[in-house]
């Protein structure tokens, strides 16, 4: 690979020292050269700018049309769509403009390409034209942020009025911890200097002078959350900046050692409701085609099935790639009975010493 790239660099030198001796050349006045531009040669440069013009556009509708099956599903959470409008306007426009701008200069490219004779017009400046071509501008960046800032706001308001369920995600390198804040609701007291005491039991560091704490559900596994009740995530870190990220979700907030972050959202769709839709089974179906033909090939491979996914998007260390945990949004009922099973940290650190 490094031979490879050595290669290319000598390669491009070799061509940016031609490209300058003919420049060179081109620069000795009274020398006549066949290779300065002729009509022909402009006119022909006009409409290859009017191809390239199609050639970009030619290539966004395909890449549209063939690889947006690779994008997030529709949001699952209730701040989610109001995120998801955001971008689609954002993106509306920046298309619309992105389409007018280019055409016009490609056109201009074509129109006013060069000619023998042709003079280019002196023209110092149009106060109107300026005045139009930053206002319209202005107006509409303003209004799109302050859209977005009402947006954020609202996502990022994370008043604890409607009852929700409280849970500490815990990161480290390389995986995620949650600990859900039990009958209280309220998370006990952690720190560092507490971390595994109670012989290896106590993985959070929670402190256990804290009544709050002991009634505390540690999963290392998965992150089980109701349907349709907020959640309040509280971050911690370990050790360096990690990001906490549930794409589905339309959440990201940064893990931050030495201090809390928090996000909050309500989940809308079940893990059960967001298998049957058409778009995840398509996607489903298409990478356990791959899957399939790669385990022809001999590789150990299993089917896959959709989940969410907490993920970590920060890059953090060698594991950075595989730190991730399931989430597992299902209704009530299911949610009570799968808490019932799991350990309190009294239940966990009962007979041990500290
Ligand atoms: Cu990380």
């Amino acid at each position: 690979m490094t031979a490879l790239l050595t290669i290319i660099v000598l390669i491009l030198i070799a061509i940016a020292v031609w490209q300058m001796t003919k420049i060179f050349e081109f620069s000795q006045i009274g020398i006549e050269n066949a290779q300065v531009a002729n009509d022909k040669d402009n006119k022909l440069n006009g409409y290859l700018m009017f191809a390239f013009l199609g050639f970009l556009y030619i290539l966004t509708i395909f890449s549209l049309w063939k690889w947006s099956r690779v994008l997030l599903p529709e949001a699952a959470s209730e701040h989610g769509k109001d995120y998801d409008t955001l971008m689609a306007i954002s993106m509306a426009l920046i298309f619309t403009v992105q389409l007018i701008t280019q055409t016009l200069l490609h056109y201009f490219a074509f129109k006013y390409h060069g000619k023998k004779g042709r003079k280019a017009l002196f023209y110092a400046d149009n106060d109107k034209l300026e005045f139009i071509w930053t206002i319209i501008p202005v107006i509409t960046l303003a209004g799109l942020i302050l859209y977005g800032l009402y947006t954020w706001t609202t996502i990022m308001d994370i008043n604890e009025d409607d009852d929700p369920i409280v849970i500490e995600l815990y990161a480290q390198q390389f995986n995620w911890k949650a600990r859900y804040a039990g009958e209280d609701n309220v998370l006990g007291d952690a720190n560092v200097r507490f971390l595994n005491d109670y012989d290896g039991q106590n993985i959070l560091g929670i402190d256990s002078s804290d009544p709050n704490g002991m009634d505390d559900v540690v999963s290392t596994t998965e992150i089980h959350l109701p349907v349709n009740r907020k959640v309040v995530f509280k971050m911690r870190s370990q050790d360096v900046l990690h990001s906490a990220y549930m794409p589905h979700f339309r959440a990201q907030m940064n893990c931050v050692p030495g201090m809390i972050t928090q996000f909050s959202f309500t989940p809308t769709i079940t893990t059960a409701e967001m298998r049957e839709k058409p778009g995840i089974q398509d996607k489903v179906e298409h990478i356990n085609e791959l899957r399939a033909e790669r385990r022809a090939k001999g590789e150990d491979l299993d089917d896959w099935e959709f989940d969410y996914l907490l993920v970590c998007n920060k890059i953090c260390g060698t594991s950075h790639y595989n730190m991730q945990m399931k989430i597992v949004v299902e209704t009530e009922e299911e949610f009570n009975a799968w808490m019932k099973e799991q350990k309190t940290f009294s239940e966990t650190v009962a007979g041990t010493e500290r």
